[in-house]
C-alpha cells in the first residue's frame, strides 16, 4: 500500500494566504487534499472581493469592477480588478523568493532576495494608475475575443517599492540597452511547462523613470496573491499587462523585448486606422505604449433616481497614460453642449485625477450624463468608440451614466 503523503509546508503557507488565515491543523491534510473553502471555488471568498464584482471567466480568473465601485479615491484591494493570463502560482515563499536581473545589456548580472532589494534600495510610494489594454472591450463590433471588458478594468492603487532604475543601476546597463522584459511564476493554462503566459516589458525611457517600481506592498499590506505577491513590477499609465506579477526575473535587451505576447496582435494596434473586421499584417502594428486620456463617473451609479429640484452631485476620476488631464467636463444633452467640472492635481504622478460637478436639470424626465477628459496635449476622449482594432484594445469612448428626475 502507497504511504500516505502529507502537505508540503510551502503548499501549506500558499493555501493560508489564499484562504486569508493560518490552517491550524494544516499539517495533517493529505498531499491532493483540498480544503472545503476553497473546493467551493467561491472568487469572493478566495479573493476577498466585494461581492458585486464582476467575473468574466474563471480559467484563469478575470474579475472586473463596476463603476460605482471604484468610487474611492485610492482602489481598495476588495474592488480591484484582477486579470490573469495563465495559472496563479502556488507555493509562493516570500524567504526564498529571488528576482534576478540579467539580459544582453547588463554589465553585471544579479540575483536579489526580497530581503535584500528592500535593504539595499530607498523604498518609495506612488498612487498608480493600472487600466488594462483590453478595458471596453465589450463594445467592439465585430467583437474581439477576450475578457469582454466592460469599464472595470482599472485601479489605482497605492504601491511601494524600490525603484526599477534604481536597481539597473546596480547591475549596470550597457549602451546598447533598449528595452525591459519581465519573466514570472504563473503557469500556462495547457499545464505545458515550456510555455509561458505572458513576458512583456518596456522600452528604456518607461523602465527608468521614477516612478516605475519592483513593488512589494499594496495599499500599505503585502501584495495580494491576485495582485502578484510577492513582488511585481508597476509601470503606471501604461496598458497594465506591462506590470508584471509573481516576476523573478527582470531582462535588460538590447533588442526590443520578444516574450509571449510581445508579437502579434496581443497588445498591438494597427500603425493606422482599419476598418471594423479587416485583417491587419503583423508590420502594420504597434506596441501600445501610454494608454489615452480616460474617465469615469463613479457617483452616483448608474439609474439612479433624482428628485425633481434637487442638485446631482456627481464624482469620479480621469486619467491620462504618461500625461495628466488637463480638462475634466459632462453634458447632459448628449454631447451638444459641455460644462465644465471641478478636476483635482494629480497626488503624484500616473496616479488618477478626481472631478466633480453640481448639477440641475431643467425638468423631470430621462437624462444621460456624459463625462469627457482632454489630456495636457489637449486630446479629448471621443464622445463614443474609437477606432476598431484587432483585439479590441484602448476603448476610450466617454463613460455614460442614465438617471430620472423625478
Ligand atoms: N505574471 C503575470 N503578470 C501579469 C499578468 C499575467 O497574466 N501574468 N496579466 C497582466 C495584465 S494583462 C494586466 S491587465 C494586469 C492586471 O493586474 P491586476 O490583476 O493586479 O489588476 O497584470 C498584468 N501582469
Ligand atoms: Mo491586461
Amino acid at each position: 500500500m502507497e504511504r500516505r503523503k502529507f502537505i508540503k509546508k510551502a503548499s501549506l503557507t500558499s493555501l493560508a494566504a489564499l484562504i486569508g488565515t493560518e490552517i491550524v491543523f494544516g499539517s495533517n491534510m493529505l498531499k491532493d487534499y483540498k480544503p472545503l473553502a476553497l473546493q467551493e471555488n467561491d472568487p469572493f471568498k478566495l479573493f476577498n472581493l466585494d461581492n458585486e464584482m464582476v467575473i468574466l471567466n474563471d480559467k484563469p480568473w478575470n474579475i472586473e469592477a463596476k463603476a460605482h465601485l471604484l468610487n474611492d479615491n485610492i482602489t481598495p484591494n476588495s474592488k480591484m480588478f484582477i486579470r490573469n493570463n495563465g495559472v496563479i502560482p502556488e507555493d509562493i515563499n516570500e524567504k526564498t523568493w529571488t528576482l534576478t536581473i540579467d539580459g544582453e545589456s547588463v554589465k553585471n548580472k544579479k540575483t536579489y532576495t526580497l530581503n535584500e532589494l528592500k535593504s539595499k534600495f530607498k523604498q518609495h510610494t506612488y498612487q498608480l494608475t493600472l487600466e488594462c489594454g483590453g478595458n471596453g472591450r465589450s463594445e467592439f463590433d465585430p467583437p474581439a475575443k477576450g475578457n469582454q471588458w466592460t469599464v472595470g478594468a482599472v485601479s489605482c492603487a497605492t504601491w511601494t517599492g524600490v525603484r526599477l532604475k534604481d536597481v539597473l543601476e546596480d547591475v549596470g546597463i550597457k549602451n546598447d540597452a533598449v528595452y525591459i522584459g519581465y519573466n514570472a511564476a504563473d503557469t500556462h493554462l495547457s499545464g505545458d511547462a515550456t510555455k509561458e503566459p505572458i513576458s512583456r516589458g518596456a522600452p528604456m525611457r518607461k523602465a527608468l523613470e521614477d516612478e516605475t517600481l519592483i513593488a512589494f506592498k499594496m495599499n500599505g499590506k503585502k501584495i495580494p496573491i491576485s495582485h502578484g505577491f510577492p513582488l511585481r513590477l508597476v509601470a503606471g499609465g501604461w496598458p497594465a499587462s506591462v506590470s508584471g506579477k509573481w516576476i523573478n526575473r527582470i531582462s535588460v535587451r538590447n533588442k526590443e523585448h520578444d516574450g509571449t505576447k510581445m508579437t502579434g496582435t496581443a497588445y498591438r494596434v494597427p500603425k493606422n486606422p482599419v476598418s471594423p473586421g479587416e485583417k491587419v499584417k503583423d508590420e502594420d502594428m504597434k506596441i501600445i505604449e501610454s494608454m489615452p486620456v480616460k474617465s469615469l463617473i463613479t457617483s452616483p451609479q448608474s439609474g439612479a433616481i433624482i428628485k425633481k429640484g434637487a442638485a446631482l452631485k456627481i464624482n469620479g476620476h480621469a486619467w491620462a497614460g504618461d500625461l495628466q488631464v488637463s480638462k475634466m467636463e459632462y453634458s447632459i444633452d448628449f454631447g451638444s453642449t459641455w460644462t465644465q467640472c471641478e478636476i483635482n492635481k494629480p497626488v503624484n504622478r500616473l496616479a488618477w485625477q478626481h472631478f466633480n460637478a453640481t448639477i440641475n436639470f431643467p425638468k423631470v424626465g430621462y437624462y444621460e450624463i456624459w463625462a469627457r477628459a482632454t489630456d495636457s496635449n489637449n486630446m479629448a476622449q471621443p464622445m463614443l468608440l474609437p477606432g476598431w482594432n484587432p483585439k479590441g484594445y484602448l476603448n476610450n469612448a466617454c463613460h455614460r451614466i442614465a438617471v430620472k428626475v423625478k
